[in-house]
């Protein structure tokens, strides 16, 4: 089998790149190791940048997004209880999204079903060749049987533990991490949220974050230990360690609920670099990661998909490579500033374990400089809502 360009993961990185591909003719095959029913039942993002609302409609599937996505004009910080509002519409006119990871997968995959392109789930043993070279492979087990598919390239969009990063030689890869001693325990149910925005709230008892899927269903997150079990964690007791967490009329206003899913997510900032490896190019997870606290990851994902993309479509119809040859600097210096913000965020906002009291009166400072200074409200919007492509 022969096609242009495989890719790899059927996350929201390589559906999105399939569908964009797709839409302008390039063809494509995509791999991916497990069931469509797993990868839709991974509840994770929220938040969308305008960007990728704007490159979502741009993939044809745009309409649900516009039907039942939620325009968020602000979000809140609350620091020890005292809760102060971003204005994200004032501050940069701008908005972001609340439409859950899962809706924008499930959309991406049934587009993709429409158009009949060519995916293999539940491949095993998912194997690339030759990426060195002027004609790659990929090859893997579907179905007992092993299959091969060569083609011009390879995007890795196969998240953090994927099989693309590993498969570049060590010398040719440089990785930068940073490893944080929790993780989020995150809760959803099918009750109203707490605020009509979001709500991210630091207190002595650690942090906690308020988000939504819609009208109905809530999304809660608290911060927990790194190597936390969810079982230990009860329906009961998260809602109490919730409320503890949030200012009085933020937690008055949570209406506990059965949960629909309970797990943990540990935090890790991660960047490899260079993002391409001769005919292999690695987007989204795949390349780097950053801890949930700035609501970048999927966007992240869809930026570094927008720079792949228009790579590809210049090396099929202009034919020139000069999109691809940019390809990686163009999208780590995006993504190096969404670390920069991730972290930051997630460093003003968590108890560390090891933190003095200088460290803690550092973090109150810095709230309290925040709202005061309207530059630096204005920064954390414009970051919030996403740097330009
Ligand atoms: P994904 O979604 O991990 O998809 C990768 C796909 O590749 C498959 N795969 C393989 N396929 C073939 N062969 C192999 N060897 C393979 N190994 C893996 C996997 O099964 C999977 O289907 O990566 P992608 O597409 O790059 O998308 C990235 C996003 O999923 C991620 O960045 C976000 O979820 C991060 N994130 C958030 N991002 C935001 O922009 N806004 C948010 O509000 C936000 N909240 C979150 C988050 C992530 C969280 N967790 C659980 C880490 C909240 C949480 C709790
Ligand atoms: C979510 O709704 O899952 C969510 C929202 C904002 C974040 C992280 C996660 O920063």
């Amino acid at each position: 089998m022969h096609t242009q360009v495989v890719i790899v993961g059927a996350g929201p990185a390589g559906l999105l790149l399939g569908q964009l591909l797709t839409r302008h003719g390039i063809d494509n095959v995509i791999i991916e190791r497990r069931g469509p029913d797993h990868v839709l039942a991974r509840i994770r993002a929220g938040v969308l940048e305008q960007g990728t609302v704007a490159l979502l409609h741009e993939a044809g599937v745009g309409q649900r997004l516009a039907e039942e996505g939620l325009a968020h004009d602000g979000f809140s910080i609350a620091f020890e209880g005292r809760q102060h509002r971003v204005d994200l519409k004032g501050l940069t006119g701008k908005q972001v999204t609340v439409y859950g990871q899962t809706e924008v997968t499930q959309d991406l995959m049934e587009a993709r079903r429409a158009a009949g392109t060519t995916s293999f789930y539940e491949a095993e043993d998912v194997q690339l060749h030759d990426f060195d070279g002027a004609s790659p492979r990929v090859s893997f087990t579907y179905e007992g049987k092993r299959r091969r598919v060569a083609c011009d390239f390879i995007a890795g969009c196969d998240g953090f533990h994927g099989a693309c990063r590993a498969s570049v030689p060590a010398g040719a890869i440089e990785t930068f991490e940073r490893v944080y001693p929790f993780g989020w325990l995150g809760l959803l149910t099918d009750r109203p949220p707490a605020s009509h925005e979001l709500v991210y709230a630091s207190s002595a008892f650690g942090f906690a974050l308020c988000s939504m899927r819609s009208p109905t269903r809530s999304r809660y997150y608290v911060q927990v230990p790194r190597d936390e079990s969810a079982e230990a964690w009860s329906d009961e007791r998260f809602f109490a360690e919730l409320r503890r967490r949030l200012p009085d009329e933020v937690a008055a206003a949570v209406t506990p609920g059965p949960s629909l899913e309970k797990s943990v997510a540990p935090l890790r900032s991660f960047v490899a670099e260079p993002l391409r490896f001769g005919r292999l190019f690695l987007a989204g997870d795949a390349g780097h990661i950053v801890p949930p606290t700035g609501a970048k990851g999927l966007n992240l994902a869809a930026s570094d998909v927008h720079y792949l993309f228009e790579g590809l479509r210049e090396h099929y119809a202009e034919r020139s490579d000069a999109g691809l040859d940019a390809y990686s600097a163009r999208a780590l210096a995006r993504v190096w500033k969404a670390v920069r913000f991730s972290w930051s965020m997630t460093n003003l906002l968590h108890l560390f374990p090891e933190a003095s009291p200088f460290d803690q009166r550092i973090r109150r400072a810095e709230f309290d400089y925040l709202v005061q200074s309207q530059a630096a409200l204005a920064s954390v919007a414009e970051n919030y809502v996403g740097l330009p492509y």
